[in-house]
């Protein structure tokens, strides 16, 4: 292969081996997967006293995702998943990495392992500092590192050039406490991993129904009709997400999922938390699967909307909720009137679904009064939608199915606390409301002008705009699109500096001098002053509760987020009104303030530490929708059709996760529901487009992207024959974000579109290393 390997994207097969696909989720192969996990990190024991902990009243919150967790029952056999057990092991590892390792190890060799490689190193144990022209990272005290970052920030000719980057992991108290110093040195320059997430829910709900959050609570789950769950995979990335699935279908609600591809979460369940399904028989989940094409949806929602107005005018009264309608809404009109302008035939054809398969989505949804939609990234990540979530509102409003008990929205978050960084103000675009009570409970002028977002921030580098990133987390290299282009860009910044508690591709591919603070995670115990301190998340349905660790961190130089932040504004800021030490000494000073910033925290306090936690205000939840422009009223929404055209040699790709990654961290090779072992350079195809063009599967390729009349390059992956709908095919992030164009974006939230990649597909060819060097070098120097 290369001689040199490509840091920001090294390309090796691992050996690839298949096995048939899954048709249900979790039991006991996932259980067995679970604890060898934690063998393999040789924590057994740790990892098993940690797991009784975890997600249960008085311990720690898992960080896998934002599911949230029964408010009264909880199973003594414990509140865990899979791949929570993997996000433990993944942290709770006793292996580490020290001053020695990156002593014998320059940042070049490290960028020659791979993602899976680089995560198995362990835990970060002391800050490292990479001076600029340096090949190796080196020690630096705590308090030298937050001069340096300091002193780069106070050299800048303004704050609007350093951006502050948050992933979803940072607790209520750090998020607060880092918007506040972000805020009092200058800008709002905060993107963060929503940008790339959800960013698109909250910018369909918030002018619709007056929150940019879902209105259903887990209960609802219990005592519903329909579920639909659109574009999302519960089965890996939201596991606990099928016991409540399970749960609702026990009382009578059937379930249609919409993915182009039969994920095994959607199709079948046995629940490892019962015995029952340790040892029975898996449970079909989803009534109805429709094998919606990639970017197919809106034509799906809109064939439905047409049979239910049809359905209406055969039994009238029946099918669409007047009442409501009349109460609560405003455009109906102008809503039913587009139909005139579609058919069911091309609607059928421009989702890829049968007729039939969406005359019985309509008729399972027509006499039923309560329905939950929930949607993942599969919708988020598409270019329209915000449009498509806008539609999907529009099927609730004509059913009269939001606002009450057992129906409504659900966006199901990814992070285990990204919600609550943005009620916690990790915004770039906070609102004015926000920044007034800010200006008034700490009396300083917060900045007004809004900040970059990631997609923003990544051009803002590449013009020379920014100089210094600071990531509260994440990965921002790896979890960014155009990979060739943002290493390029993040190359030209003077400083970059993350908090981090595993090394990762991020800190390979840096500015011109490079900071790593290493910090303590979730399952660590956070002492301060002699006191054990609790942090607090909110998750996906608006609770929020206390987390408290329990693991002695590998190293006594690990220092927790909120105290970072701390003293970051205590080394950068001059003249500030802040009193940062009050904050560093304790984290319920942290909420007093918080409560006195943002509503909803009465009492914070105490009620933190109540069982359970407790919810935020939700208006929408209990049917009041305001907004500014429609009143007391939620608006039927005119959208229009996408339109898609690919050329004969084009195909429709949509980059998705494994069973085995979080994210960007990789937990390991393989993706078992989708029977796929030991490999991540794959492609997903049809397998007639397979055979019309002229490959066959296990064949070698190399995929290209065009889009701004610029040339993309992923090379080497191995095409697997798969059940998705033709033209359509499915690669793995991050190993495929170097395909997806920086200005390929969501209209309005400007997301990435990473599940609408244009790509070709090329027999692979070893003289494709040079070209891609050629526009590695290309990049760098333009
Ligand atoms: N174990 C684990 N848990 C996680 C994560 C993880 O990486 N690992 N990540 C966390 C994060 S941050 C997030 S945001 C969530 C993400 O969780 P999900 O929202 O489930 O994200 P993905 O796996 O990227 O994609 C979801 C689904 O979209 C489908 N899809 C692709 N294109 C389309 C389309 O055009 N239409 C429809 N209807 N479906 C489509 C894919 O087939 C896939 O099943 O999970 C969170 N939880
Ligand atoms: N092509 C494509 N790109 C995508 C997506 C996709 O579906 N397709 N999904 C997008 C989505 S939904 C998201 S949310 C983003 C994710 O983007 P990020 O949130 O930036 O990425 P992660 O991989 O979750 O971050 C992992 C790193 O976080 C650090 N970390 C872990 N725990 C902690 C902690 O407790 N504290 C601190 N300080 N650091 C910690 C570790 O160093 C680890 O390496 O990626 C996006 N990118
Ligand atoms: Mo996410």
């Amino acid at each position: 292969m290369q001689e040199k390997p490509n840091p920001e994207n090294p390309y090796k097969l691992t050996g690839l081996k298949l096995t048939p696909l899954k048709k249900w989720a979790a039991g006991i192969p996932a259980v067995k997967a679970a604890l060898a996990d934690l063998f393999e990190q040789g924590i057994p024991l740790r990892g098993t006293k940690a797991l009784f902990k975890m997600n249960q009243f008085g311990g720690f919150d898992c960080s896998s995702c934002a599911w949230p967790d029964p408010d009264d029952d909880r199973s003594p056999l414990g509140e865990y998943c899979e791949n929570g057990v993997k996000a433990l092991a993944e942290e709770a590892t006793t292996k580490k990495i020290t001053a020695e390792f990156f002593k014998d190890n320059s940042v070049y060799d490290l960028a020659r392992l791979n993602d899976y490689e680089i995560g198995r190193l362990g835990r970060l144990t002391e800050p490292m500092y990479l001076p600029e022209g340096g090949t190796h990272y080196q020690p630096i005290t705590w308090d030298d590192a937050f001069k340096k970052i300091a002193s780069h920030l106070n050299a800048l000719n303004s704050p609007d050039e350093a951006a502050f980057y948050t992933s979803g992991r940072t607790s209520n108290e750090a998020s607060f406490v880092y918007q506040l110093f972000v805020r009092e040195y200058g800008t709002n320059n905060m993107p963060d991993c929503s940008n790339m997430c959800h960013e698109t829910s909250g910018t369909a709900l918030r002018p619709t129904i007056g929150i940019g959050k879902g209105t259903v609570k887990l209960e609802d789950f219990y005592d519903t009709d329909v579920i639909m769950i659109i574009g999302q995979n519960p089965g890996t990335n939201a596991p606990r997400m099928l016991s409540a699935l399970e749960k609702g279908k026990r009382n009578g609600a059937k379930i249609i999922a919409v993915n182009p591809l039969p994920e095994a979460g959607l199709m079948g369940f046995r629940n490892p938390q019962e015995i029952s399904g340790v040892i029975g028989h898996g449970g079909k989940l989803a009534d109805l699967y429709l094998p919606v094409k990639i970017n197919g949806d809106m034509a799906l929602l809109k064939a439905i909307e047409l049979l239910l107005l049809d359905l209406e005018g055969k039994s009238p009264g029946q099918v669409i909720d007047r009442e409501f309608i009349e109460e609560k809404t405003v455009g109906y009109d102008a809503f039913i009137r587009q139909f005139e302008n579609y058919t069911l035939e091309e609607l059928a054809e421009a989702s890829g679904v049968s007729q039939a398969d969406l005359y019985e989505a309509a008729q399972m949804l027509a006499y039923k009064k309560r329905i939950i939609i929930c949607w993942g990234m599969g919708i988020t990540q598409q270019p329209n939608g915000v449009d498509m979530i806008k539609e999907m509102l529009n099927i609730l409003l004509l059913k009269g199915s939001i606002g009450k008990p057992g129906a409504g929205v659900c966006p199901v978050r990814g992070h285990s606390n990204v919600q609550g960084n943005r009620t916690m103000m990790i915004n770039e675009k906070p609102t004015n409301a926000q920044l007034d009570r800010m200006q008034q409970v700490f009396g300083f002028n917060p900045p007004r002008k809004h900040g970059y977002d990631v997609v923003r921030a990544i051009k803002a580098m590449q013009e020379g705009k920014l100089k210094v990133l600071f990531c509260m987390g994440g990965n921002f290299l790896s979890a960014t699109p155009d990979t060739t282009y943002t290493a390029a860009a993040i190359r030209k910044l003077n400083l970059t500096a993350w908090v981090s508690t595993k090394l990762n591709r991020g800190h390979l591919i840096h500015g011109k001098e490079a900071i790593i603070l290493p910090t303590l995670s979730r399952s660590d115990l956070d002492i301060v002053n002699g006191e054990l301190q609790i942090i607090s998340t909110e998750n996906s349905m608006g609770v929020v509760q206390s987390s408290k660790g329990m693991l002695t961190p590998v190293s006594d130089n690990l220092i927790n987020e909120t105290q970072i932040a701390c003293r970051l504004a205590i080394a950068t800021l001059r003249n500030t009104v802040v009193n940062w030490q009050r904050y560093a000494d304790s984290y319920d000073a942290v909420r007093d303030d918080i409560e006195r910033c943002i509503p909803g925290f009465e009492d914070y306090n105490k009620r933190v530490r109540e069982k359970g936690g407790f919810y935020l205000p939700n208006a929408a939840r209990d049917g009041n929708f305001i907004t500014e422009e429609f009143g007391n009223h939620v608006p039927f929404t005119l959208t229009g059709l996408p339109e898609t055209s690919l050329a004969d040699d084009e195909y429709m790709m949509a980059t998705t996760r494994t069973h085995d990654q979080f994210n960007t961290t990789i937990y390991g090779l393989d993706d078992r529901y989708r029977g796929v072992k030991n490999e991540r350079r794959v492609i997903f195809m049809n397998e007639k487009d397979i055979e019309k063009a002229g490959f066959k599967a296990g064949d070698k390729v190399d995929l290209f992207n065009y889009d701004d009349n610029k040339e993309r390059i992923a090379p080497l992956f191995i095409i697997i024959a798969y059940p998705i709908p033709e033209k359509n095919t499915v690669t793995y992030f991050p190993e495929t974000n170097v395909l997806v164009s920086v200005n390929n974006v969501v209209k309005e939230s400007n997301m990435p579109a990473s599940k609408y990649v244009k790509i070709k597909i090329r027999k692979h060819s070893p003289g494709i290393y040079e070209r891609v060097k050629e526009l590695e070098a290309a990049q760098t120097f333009s």
